[in-house]
């Protein structure tokens, strides 16, 4: 008889939903004579029957996905930059009220929020393993120090420095599947008036828009509002504020404090109640859900070999970790979708993880032109239609597949 999963935070049955199959770290791109080192793990994700946080049942090792060359960089989008920028300018203006407040993020990478801190004079530390990015941030005039956020760093950076008034975190959080030692972390950081800010990816968006690309290795947990309040009571803190934010697709902002230290919102308890509504908590919306996600997949592939036999050219837009599922969830590889171009020095003259597609630099994009674009970075549509506009104008087509395939 096999034991059920139980889940990372309140030990609750885990009812498995969806099984993506042998998947790769998503951010792992080998060159073409490292192909052999790749590591794969079953990507299957779970609902808790108790506390509903949606979660992966077998983690790929923390070491694994965030090394010293981890290559995402936040700055690669205009939007994201704009956004860091606008995070920046919020915590300065509305939430230190001294110059010697102590400012920590989480996972702050190429410093695109930290950087912005960092010239305002705000006494701040980043902490992030990528070295490489934390390079850039360094770059940029943020100090970061290399390596995991837990709750030894973060008792080391308390007694060289003091508490935090503020800890922020975008996109981190939800990596972290041992999230205990995060929060014990942030409870030896925090000023007993500080707050706890982080943004991540919304789990009820993730299922209304369909996008399944957002399950990979990193994306541990998915978050929703009921999951989330829970989890941060369990670990002694209280969320006081929760506010939907247009990034990825779909974000939260999160807002954490000590308890009775700041009223609590009403956007709490209205987007509790509105979770219970559309059911976001509950198993079937998620069989609901892995069924989608089948179809979108069958009529991705079909679409793509529809074209390749009709002679068509299509190419990747986007290396992104969210590529990484579709790619190897479908089975789409150099033969469908020849090469991916992407903007990012660490990705190019690499291959895409587990599929192999060959990364290109941007300008192989118009050298020349393909009939059709497969938008990985869809959740940079935008922006990246807006540059594109000349590869339409010629007759080129967006392809997406999300919330369904389709072209446009
Ligand atoms: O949560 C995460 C987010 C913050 O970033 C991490 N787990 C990993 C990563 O996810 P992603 O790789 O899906 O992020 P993006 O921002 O969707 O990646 C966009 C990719 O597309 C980058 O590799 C840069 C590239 N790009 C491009 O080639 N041309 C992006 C833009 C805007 C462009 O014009
Ligand atoms: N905050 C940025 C980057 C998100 S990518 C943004 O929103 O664009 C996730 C980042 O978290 C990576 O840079 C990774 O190296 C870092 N990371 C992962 N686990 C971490 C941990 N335990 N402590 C600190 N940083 C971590
Ligand atoms: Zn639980």
């Amino acid at each position: 008889m096999s034991v059920a999963p139980t889940c990372r935070l309140c030990a609750g049955p885990v009812r498995e939903w969806m099984d993506l199959g042998r998947q790769p770290a998503s951010n792992a791109f080998p060159r073409p004579d490292e192909t052999d080192a790749e590591r794969f793990f079953r990507l299957a994700v779970g609902i808790c029957a108790e506390c509903t946080m949606v979660q992966q049942l077998e983690a790929m090792p923390t070491d694994h996905m965030f090394r010293a060359d981890y290559p995402y960089r936040s700055s690669t989008s205009d939007g994201l930059r704009r956004h860091f920028e606008a995070v920046a300018g919020w915590l300065r203006d509305t939430e230190l009220t001294d110059r010697a407040d102590l400012v920590v993020e989480i996972g702050c990478n190429d410093g695109a929020m930290l950087g912005v801190l960092g010239a305002s004079g705000v006494r701040h530390l980043g902490v992030d393993p990528s070295a490489g990015a934390a390079r850039t941030a360094v770059a940029r005039g943020a100090e970061v120090r290399v390596g995991f956020f837990d709750e030894v760093s973060a008792a080391a950076i308390r007694a060289e420095r003091g508490p935090a008034k503020v800890v922020f975190s975008a996109n981190t959080i939800s990596h972290v599947a041992d999230i205990g030692t995060v929060f014990r972390g942030v409870d030896r950081l925090l000023t007993s008036d500080g707050i706890f800010v982080f943004e991540d990816r919304y789990v009820a968006d993730i299922v209304e828009y369909a996008y399944f690309d957002q399950i990979y290795d990193e994306h541990f947990y998915l978050f929703s509002v009921r999951a989330v309040d829970a989890m941060v009571a369990r670990f002694g803190f209280e969320l006081v504020d929760v506010e939907r934010i247009p990034i990825h697709g779909g974000s939260l902002r999160f807002t954490v404090a000590r308890p009775g230290a700041r009223p609590r919102r009403a956007s709490v308890g209205r987007m509790i109640d509105e979770e219970a509504q559309t059911a976001i908590g509950e198993y079937d919306t998620y069989l609901r859900f892995a069924r989608q996600i089948e179809r979108v997949g069958a009529d991705l592939v079909a679409l793509l070999t529809d074209l390749r036999d009709a002679g068509r050219r299509v190419v990747g837009y986007g290396a992104t970790s969210k590529s990484a599922t579709v790619t190897n969830f479908c089975g789409i590889g150099p033969d469908l979708v020849p090469f991916i171009c992407d903007t990012t020095p660490e990705k190019q003259g690499r291959l895409s993880p587990g599929m192999h597609i060959p990364v290109r630099p941007h300008a192989a994009f118009a050298d020349p032109y393909p009939d059709y674009a497969l938008l990985f970075a869809w959740n940079h549509a935008e922006e990246i239609m807006a540059k594109e506009r000349h590869f339409v104008a010629q007759g080129g087509r967006w392809i997406l597949y999300v919330p369904h395939v389709h072209i446009v």
